[in-house]
């Protein structure tokens, strides 16, 4: 395959680079983060999104060294704002982990060089693993996560919905975030919203609140979707109503209206 081969190069040529995507506070509005999406300005192909070339990555596992720079960037990024920010209270970053960064031995120690490297405290970082990464998965795998969030980092249960994974299991999970996966907030999209989809996220966040879990939304796309998930107790949320991914200067403009 062409792009798998190009991928290392890729990474040299620095032909990747980040959008970030709002997290806005539900109660009030403010924009209190956001999620890094990392993105390839391919020179024949133009921009390809991950899901063109994160499933490579991890067959070939560049995943490794492109997710340390994500990781490095992101968290640069986030610095960047908060210096910028001022007493304006602090933006978090949040950065997707591929299951294989999971085991690989390096994932701890590269997380706090990087932190301590570019100044940011570790409350300020929020690392999303999939539902599915985390099906099933036995003490080796979750022990960086362990440190990790003993540390301070956040830990985000992402696509959360979608697998198989039985609530009670949530229990065990170093996990302090539930993102609902995309397709309930697509139930919300009528006023009033589908009463079965109602119960459903509503019986979710009284869940994830009683375990101290916050709850995300991932895929606002309207005012009246946001009211609705608002109202059954969300947290935070995450979509195409506040804005779409975009470049870091983006977040400056929207945080900023707020400050
Ligand atoms: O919005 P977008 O099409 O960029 O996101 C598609 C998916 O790609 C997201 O669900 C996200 O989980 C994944 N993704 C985006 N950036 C990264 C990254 O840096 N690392 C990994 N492992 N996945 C990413
Ligand atoms: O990590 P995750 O797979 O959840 O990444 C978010 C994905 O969802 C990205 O591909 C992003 O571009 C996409 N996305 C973000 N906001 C919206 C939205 O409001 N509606 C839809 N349909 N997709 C969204
Ligand atoms: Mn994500
Ligand atoms: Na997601």
């Amino acid at each position: 395959h062409g792009l798998t081969t190009a991928l290392p190069a890729a990474l040299d040529r620095g032909e990747f680079f980040i959008e970030y995507q709002p997290l806005v506070h539900l109660g009030d509005g403010s924009v209190r983060g956001a999620e890094a999406l990392v993105r390839w300005l391919h020179p024949q192909h133009g921009v390809l999104g991950p899901d063109r070339f994160i499933p490579l990555a991890e067959h070939t596992g560049l995943i490794v060294p492109l997710g340390r720079w994500v990781l490095e960037q992101s968290v640069r990024q986030a610095r960047a704002w908060q210096e910028r920010h001022g007493g304006a209270g602090p933006l978090r970053i949040n950065v997707n982990l591929s299951p294989c960064q999971l085991t690989h031995p390096g994932l701890v120690q590269d997380t706090v060089d990087i932190l301590e490297r570019e100044g940011l405290d570790a409350d300020a970082l929020c690392l999303e693993v999939t539902e599915s990464a985390l099906i099933g998965a036995d003490d080796d795998l979750l022990k960086p996560l362990r440190r990790l969030a003993e540390m301070g980092v956040d830990i985000a249960l992402d696509d959360f919905g979608t697998g198989y994974s039985n609530l009670a299991n949530l229990r065990r999970l170093p996990v302090s975030i539930l993102k609902l996966d995309r397709s309930f907030t697509q139930g919300m999209q009528q006023f009033p919203a589908d009463p079965v989809d109602l119960k459903i996220v509503e019986g979710i966040v009284s869940l994830a609140h009683s375990l101290d879990l916050a709850v995300t939304v991932e895929g606002v796309e309207t005012g009246a979707q946001a009211e609705q998930l608002r109202i059954l107790g969300c947290d935070t949320a995450q979509g195409w109503y506040y804005a779409r991914p975009g470049p870091p200067e983006r977040l400056h403009e929207l945080a900023l209206v707020d400050a």
